[in-house]
């Protein structure tokens, strides 16, 4: 920007914004000043962009500490009951703009910092996402406080302050990804408060020694300390202003001194790098645990520092410790958690002087569990070691044991102990029997754990224990935030303030009436050309490619996992490029254009899923050069997905993919905010696809492949009766050949994927990829009759009032957690 006139905007301004003499100078500004001369000691001179966004997240921040002072006083005023969200992963993405919106200050501050020289908008791609999950479960927990907030209900969050959150993801010259840190704290994060007075003492190893009986003393071993950070959740349109409480590991005491002294600095600093090391990254393996040392660690320091503050806040209402569950619900959000049950039992037993059947019973009333898939263990070695003192609990609760004395097979299904050499920890078995209710993420979800994985604990602790709540995500971020103009022009359209319908999602069932309204269909076409056009535009910046926005968007963004078959989706776009180089021009002219979009991660050590990623890459190189199709098919890999990528993808998307095999996602999230935002799906008949589908109408989705039922039957034939791919698919093995001979370089380099495939194919690809090219002809044929597209679009934002957040709290607020919203005055 070489010769800019400093300071940037009205000099005035500037210089009498911190006197506060010009009483034409807003509120806004003068606090924006005030923090770029006092917190950031910095000048108008010189002030660069990174700086003026410091300043100007440091004056929402005022605004929201004063409501998140408030609203803690409030709830500690009398006894409240309150509900506890533990989660090892929340992926916030940014925050500056959800807290404007949220507080309705956007327009203020957008004028206020005009008047410095700056615009919003950009001060607002400043800020880095706060990276702190995976995934779908790391945005649900995200929106869940959200949701909270907004509606005034007293819910705590507790996870873990990464150093690093999941990685930064980039594609190297051989097209394959390439993993670099996250250090998203190198610059001061405005959105939290350290808490140096909120500590506690987290002991590890040692040995355990039981006096008379039951009482146990456990000692010696390693002891760190947590210190929590909180974060500020902002409800949308309200004052309540909740937590976010994350821990931070620290060595209890610096160096060790005696060692110091000794003249052995490395053992010096070894046990306080060790006790740093805890909190210092976030696992980036999605669904799957590997029996790493370090992420148990994780996993009781959290659970132990959460419980502790848990029970210091219910210790300050003087009530009996038998009345703790009329005060603390805990929800467990998966396995993570688990050792939360053993260790309040071991507060309860070790410290409370509870006798064991009363300390069970006040464990097995405040937790509730939330199962997202399938079931992780911890081997019992590693376990004994680290915390020997739960290992004894766990080997005492014998509920299950006793009472069926006789079924051993059954027995050994359900026992917390997984026999063998060594013997595993089932946390999900765990999870369930020391929990009042157990929920999965969808219906389809739902029933199979009841059917499967959990049928032996219906058995025994009845269906009503057993329940569903279907995933939510929040319209504030989903809709509002990330797609502006599609929120006004609904508001517009609805005659209603964005609140009402913000706050009650029901509500865009309103625009139904207008659907066959040409002139709101035009309106309707031009928000998402629009948006068509901002990604375009974020396309060309970072990648130098021009992409046409009349072609059809379709995109898959989540992520890799051979479940969710982005290996399907590739071959299918190769398979459309076969078919199109087949063509002759003539043909080739009457064709849709269209742009495939991919984005994700894949974990560091998944090798297939990294392949898959290759493949998409290289292929897109071979595919957008060609000079015969490039108009017509173009194809992109967008690096390091986050939730910021994701706001700019998802309200661009004509027709969006969810294709995992049937009964294998156990709800999916984004399937909901494409829909919200008027993007059509193209899925298979699994999670929450089936519900969406059940709301917005059949016709209007796009179905495919073999249902839930028969895929166990599949890949039995698979396993005892295989036929060859060139016999059982043809279409597919002949994309397979292609890829196999080089057709997009590096042959012989996918061989390892191509194989999962030819040889046992459990994703089942070989069975689902003919009605799978089938439904694309359709979503093809379905987009030339654009108005009838249109409608499709419109009738599907207006069916999906079930999915907000909001819904999915009030279901775990009342079936579960039994709070109530409280408003500030
Ligand atoms: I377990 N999920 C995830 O993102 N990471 C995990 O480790 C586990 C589950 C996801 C599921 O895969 C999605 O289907 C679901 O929508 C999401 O959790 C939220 O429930």
């Amino acid at each position: 920007k070489g010769k800019e006139k400093w300071p940037r905007g009205d000099e005035k301004v500037w210089k009498d914004g911190l006197r506060g003499v010009d009483k034409d100078v807003p509120d806004i500004t003068r606090s924006v000043v005030h923090h770029v001369q006092t917190s950031l000691a910095r000048q108008a001179y010189n002030l660069d962009e990174a700086g003026a966004y410091q300043a100007a997240a440091l004056s929402v921040r005022d605004n929201l500490l004063v409501n998140w002072n408030e609203t803690q006083l409030h709830f500690n005023s009398k006894p409240t009951k309150r509900a506890y969200y533990l989660s090892l992963e929340f992926l916030m993405g940014r925050t500056l703009d959800n807290a404007l919106l949220n507080l309705g200050l956007k327009n203020k501050y957008a004028d206020g910092i005009t008047k410095l020289g700056f615009s919003l908008e950009d001060l607002l791609e400043q800020e880095r996402d706060a990276a702190l999950g995976n995934g779908g479960l790391g945005r649900l927990a995200a929106c869940y406080l959200d949701s909270s907030a907004s509606q005034e209900l007293p819910v705590w969050g507790y996870g873990l302050r990464y150093q690093y959150g999941i990685f930064q993801q980039l594609i190297g010259p051989d097209g394959s990804q390439l993993e670099a840190p996250d250090p998203w704290l190198q610059h001061d994060n405005p959105w939290e408060l350290p808490r140096s007075d909120v500590t506690y003492d987290i002991r590890f190893y040692g040995h355990s020694e039981r006096v008379d009986g039951m009482k146990a003393v456990w000692s010696g071993g390693q002891e760190v300390l947590a210190v929590a950070y909180d974060v500020m959740i902002p409800g949308y349109a309200t004052k309540n202003t909740n937590n976010l409480r994350l821990w931070e590991s620290k060595p209890k005491r610096g160096f060790d001194l005696n060692s110091f002294n000794a003249g052995d600095y490395e053992r010096a600093v070894e046990s306080s790098n060790s006790a740093a090391a805890i909190t210092s990254v976030l696992y980036p393996n999605d669904h799957t645990t590997f029996g790493k040392e370090l992420r148990l660690k994780q996993q009781y320091f959290w659970t132990a520092a959460s419980l502790a503050d848990i029970l210091r806040r219910f210790k300050n209402l003087d009530k009996p410790i038998s009345e703790f569950p009329e005060y603390v619900s805990i929800q467990l959000n998966d396995t993570h958690p688990t050792l939360a049950i053993p260790e309040l039992m071991r507060i309860l037993l070790d410290e409370e002087d509870v006798p064991w059947d009363a300390a069970w019973d006040i464990v097995t009333r405040t937790f509730f569990f939330t199962n997202h898939t399938v079931l992780p263990k911890w081997p019992v070695p590693l376990m004994q070691h680290l915390l020997p003192r739960h290992m004894q609990i766990i080997f005492d609760i014998v509920t299950v044991e006793k009472k069926f004395p006789g079924d051993r097979e059954k027995l050994a299904r359900m026992s917390l102990i997984e026999e063998g050499f060594p013997q595993n920890v089932r946390m999900a078995n765990l999870a369930c029997i020391g929990s009042r209710k157990v929920n999965g993420v969808a219906e389809l979800h739902s029933d199979l754990l009841r059917a499967t994985i959990m049928k032996d604990f219906v058995d025994f602790f009845g269906i009503s224990k057993f329940f569903n709540v279907t995933n939510g995500i929040t319209p504030r971020r989903w809709l509002d935030q990330c797609n502006p103009l599609l929120s006004q022009l609904i508001a517009d359209t609805l005659k209603l303030p964005k609140a009402t319908f913000l706050k009650d999602l029901t509500r865009l069932e309103g625009l139904l009436k207008f659907e066959d309204d040409p002139n709101f269909q035009k309106k309707w076409a031009a928000v998402k050309q629009s948006n068509k056009e901002r990604l375009a535009h974020y396309v060309q910046v970072t990648t130098g490619h021009i992409i046409n926005t009349k072609a059809m968007f379709d995109v898959q963004i989540k992520r890799l996992h051979e479940y969710k078959r982005q290996t399907l989706n590739i071959l299918g776009v190769i398979h459309r490029y076969l078919a199109l180089k087949a063509m002759t021009p003539e043909e080739r002219k009457k064709v849709n254009p269209k742009v495939v979009f991919f984005a994700g991660k894949a974990a560091p050590g998944y090798y297939i899923a990294k392949l898959t990623i290759r493949l998409i890459v290289n292929a897109a190189r071979i595919i957008n050069e060609d000079p015969e199709t490039k108009d017509i098919l173009s194809l992109f890999f967008l690096p390091d997905y986050s939730v910021s990528l994701a706001e700019i993808l998802i309200p661009a998307s004509d027709i969006s993919q969810h294709i995992s095999t049937a009964g294998t996602e156990a709800s999916g999230t984004s399937n909901m905010k494409f829909c919200l935002n008027g993007g059509l799906l193209l899925g298979t008949v699994d999670g929450a696809n089936i519900e969406i589908a059940e709301e917005v109408g059949e016709q209007n989705v796009f179905f495919f492949g073999h249902l839930t039922p028969a895929v166990e039957d599949l890949r039995y034939q698979h396993m005892y009766h295989p036929v060859p791919i060139e016999q059982k698919c043809p279409g597919l093995a002949k994309v397979i050949n292609e890829v196999s001979a080089g057709r997009f370089g590096d042959a012989g380099v996918y061989e390892p994927l191509l194989n999962t495939i030819r040889q046992n194919d459990y994703y089942l690809l070989t069975e689902d990829f003919d009605s799978y090219i089938q439904a694309l002809k359709l979503v093809d044929e379905a987009y030339q009759d654009r108005t009838e597209w249109i409608k499709k679009s419109i009738r599907t934002t207006a069916k999906m009032g079930k999915f907000s957040s909001d819904r999915a709290i009030q279901d775990y607020a009342q079936e579960c957690w039994n709070i109530e919203s409280n408003k500030l005055p």
